[in-house]
């Protein structure tokens, strides 16, 4: 198990390299190359660059995190040979500088989605909160207003201003097909690009979609046992694999996380683990990792990645704003250093049982 923490690099992480190589049992970084459009190539003295500042600081950059898909492969729309062919490019130029796994995720236009990025707790910390009803009685458009006004100006991933200005033109695309047109087009993506995955020693890990059930009437693929089965079906390479997101399969409480991370455990080359906190009314809001901060039992989680031999990275995900910080929303430095020695304690602790 390789323990690495999330980086945008930078001109967009207000966190430098420097602090983040003081964090104990620490491997590297998972980056990614924030300014360059979905679709695009990433250009290899760009990549070669990034690798440069992580490993001049003295760490490691194996996993990428994300490489955005373009709209127009995951619509199936004319133009996505060429965009998969760029992907296929950048995937090249990563395995150049000895990337290992890239993390990517196919939801239809937006990422991920909260009410709140900046929710205060009655401890004063500040975290990112669900509130069904806000997100249900919202648009796209609206959240997206709505995360630029919080975040004051920080452009989050998959939230960049550029991509919410077309939101209400991509949305109407995505109303045009269905659900199963859409697993056609995961597929078609896939196919593509495998056999290049192989070649560039590179496992491709796609992430649940989060939260994992149907938004704004747009599809969903990554959510459940059935899904990920359904999906992963479409290539038995293990080049094709799955990003085990505790926090986004978690917060369906059907999802069995720890019985998913065994199941499919020789598919799973990185883990993002993070711990939630359900409200009576099915709400959460995004707590500390440590099990008795939230809902999730952390133990049996970390327990069945040991127990499968999981041998890929695992990152915190997000955590509180704490200690009188202020930077990303769910990316702050001290409550994700906190669980990187959480984590690697419980995992300590399993070795020597
Ligand atoms: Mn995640």
């Amino acid at each position: 198990m390789k323990m690495i923490f999330r980086w945008f690099g930078e001109k967009f992480d207000p966190i430098p390299l420097q602090y983040i190589r003081q964090i104990p049992a620490l491997d590297g970084v998972v980056t990614t190359l924030m300014d360059i459009p979905a679709g695009e190539v990433w250009p290899l003295e760009a990549v070669q660059k990034m690798h440069r500042t992580v490993t001049d600081a003295g760490l490691r950059v194996e996993v990428i995190e994300s490489v955005n898909i373009h709209e127009d492969i995951k619509l199936g729309a004319p133009g996505r040979d060429e965009k998969i062919e760029n992907y296929i490019k950048t995937m090249k130029n990563l395995s150049a500088v000895g990337v290992k796994v890239i993390c990517y995720n196919f939801m239809p236009l937006i990422d991920w989605a909260r009410s709140h990025l900046f929710f205060e707790l009655p401890d004063g910390s500040r975290t990112m909160f669900f509130n069904r009803e806000t997100v249900l009685n919202s648009t796209p458009k609206s959240m997206g207003e709505r995360y630029a006004q919080q975040s004051g100006g920080i452009a989050l991933p998959g939230w960049e201003p550029e991509r919410v200005a077309y939101f209400d033109q991509t949305i109407k695309r995505y109303q045009e097909i269905s659900q199963e047109q859409y697993w056609e087009n995961a597929r078609y993506f896939i196919n593509a690009i495998i056999p290049w995955a192989q070649r560039y020693d590179i496992r491709m890990a796609i992430h649940p979609d989060d939260p994992p059930w149907p938004l704004f009437g747009l599809p969903r693929l990554i959510n459940n046992r059935e899904n990920i089965t359904r999906f992963l079906s479409f290539s038995q390479s293990p080049y094709h694999g799955l990003t085990l997101c505790t926090g986004s399969l978690g917060v369906d409480p059907q999802n069995d996380v720890p019985a998913i991370i065994r199941e499919f455990a020789g598919r799973i080359p990185f883990a993002h683990i993070r711990n939630l906190k359900f409200l009576e009314n099915g709400d959460f809001y995004e707590s500390a990792h440590p099990s008795q901060c939230g809902s999730f039992d952390m133990y049996e989680i970390v327990k069945a990645f040991h127990s499968s031999g999981f041998d890929g990275y695992i990152r915190p995900d997000h955590g509180r704003m704490i200690f009188g910080e202020s930077g990303r929303p769910g990316y702050g430095l001290y409550d994700r250093a906190m669980g990187i020695t959480y984590l690697t304690g419980l995992w300590e602790a399993l070795e020597k049982a």
